[in-house]
């Protein structure tokens, strides 16, 4: 099987304020990055992308503002991979954590075009209190999710069937089998390029409609 590659990217428009989001224009789908701050969703986005486009950084709350990648595959289609600011950080004051989630909200609520979204896990942590939070308000706003591992490096290689087996047998939703994946060693992307893709072919519908794993 030949890999799926995405051939040119390029940052097309950053938003802090829920007014931005009539910008860029809604025809073009959106794959959206959720997670908790510091899980590593710019880092995977610069993976998937095989670019270093996105800001990442050791300290959580790198990413303020919901920043749209435009994307074309190498059969010419176009998408965006839009990365989100984290949620969970404590440090930040109550103030910032509201604008942060009301941003956040008003892009997953009211985005028609917004056909995925990619919902980062920690592998080490596994959902925690308020990653089972964003996933319940996203599937009542209709959205897909595909969760997707991130720093399974951290994990010995042995561990991760029964992990990942585990995780989803605690409640977790996945709309098809949760990809584990390391952007530090850009393992699982062939596997996320292909989940990526195979929604931009089969719009508004689950990539297989099963979170059962075999
Ligand atoms: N070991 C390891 N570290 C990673 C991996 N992915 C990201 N990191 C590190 O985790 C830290 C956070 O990465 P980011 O990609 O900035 O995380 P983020 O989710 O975008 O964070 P916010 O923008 O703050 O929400 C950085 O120090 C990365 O180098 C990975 O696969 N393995
Ligand atoms: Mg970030």
């Amino acid at each position: 099987m030949s890999e799926i590659l995405f051939s040119k990217s390029r940052l097309e428009a950053s938003c802090f304020k829920p007014g931005q989001l009539i910008l860029p224009d809604k025809n073009i789908p959106e794959i959206a990055v959720a997670g908790r701050s510091n899980v590593g969703k710019s880092s995977l986005i610069n993976a998937l992308l095989n670019t270093r486009i996105a800001k990442t950084g050791s300290t959580p709350g790198k990413t303020r503002s919901i920043n749209f990648y435009r994307v074309t595959t190498e059969g010419c289609k176009e998408f965006r991979l839009v990365d989100l600011p984290g949620y969970g950080y404590a440090e930040r004051s109550k103030a910032e954590r509201n604008d942060w989630e009301k941003l956040i909200s008003a892009y997953i609520k009211d985005r028609e075009n917004l056909e995925l979204v990619l919902h980062l896990v920690d592998f080490r942590h596994g959902l925690l209190a308020n990653d089972k939070k964003l996933q319940e308000w996203i599937r009542t706003n209709d959205k897909e999710i595909l969760v997707v591992f991130t720093k399974s490096d951290k994990v010995p290689k042995t561990k991760w069937l029964s992990m990942r087996q585990q995780y989803v047998k605690e409640g977790l939703y996945s709309c098809n089998v949760p990809v584990i994946t390391s952007s530090a060693l850009k393992k699982g992307f062939i596997e996320l390029r292909m989940a990526i893709s195979g929604r931009l072919e089969h719009p508004a519908c689950c990539l297989g409609g099963s979170r059962s794993i075999h």
